[in-house]
């Protein structure tokens, strides 16, 4: 029998702290029934954010300089970064323009589309979970 199949895991611990385990039982492992059941982790449990990636979308209006700002100022690219993703979405039709947990993707698809409709500009950002 293995530790998993006894033991739950308490969520969201620390890295490499010791962690309290429920135990049904007292057999198995060799602990006593005085076993107070705190084992180490030795893989820190690390948990990923999910990932949205977000994207610029290609129209016929929004001038390439507006675009090129756009992705410096929201997306701290550097000008010529800028400059190749904007040709990129300019010619493809769409670009990412960065890989972000959800809430900073959702920031930054806002920025995009208030500086955009407060400039006129039809320009479209969109998030996708990637
Ligand atoms: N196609 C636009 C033009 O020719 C430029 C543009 C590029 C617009 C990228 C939007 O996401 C965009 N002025």
């Amino acid at each position: 029998m293995t530790n998993s199949d006894q033991t739950t895991w308490a969520a969201a611990s620390g890295s490499g702290q010791p962690v309290k385990a429920a135990r049904e039982d007292e057999g198995g492992d060799g602990g006593s029934k005085f076993d107070t059941g705190t084992i180490t982790r030795t893989k820190p449990k690390t948990q990923k954010p999910n990932l949205y990636r977000v994207l610029l979308l290609n129209d016929d209006y929004t001038p390439m300089e507006f675009v090129v700002l756009v992705l410096q100022d929201v997306f701290n690219k550097t000008r010529e970064e800028a400059t190749r993703i904007m040709y990129s979405v300019h010619q493809k039709g769409v670009g990412e323009c960065g890989v972000y947990p959800y809430e900073v993707a959702e920031t930054k698809v806002t920025r995009v589309m208030d500086t955009a409709r407060k400039n006129q500009h039809p320009l479209q950002c969109v998030m996708e979970k990637q």
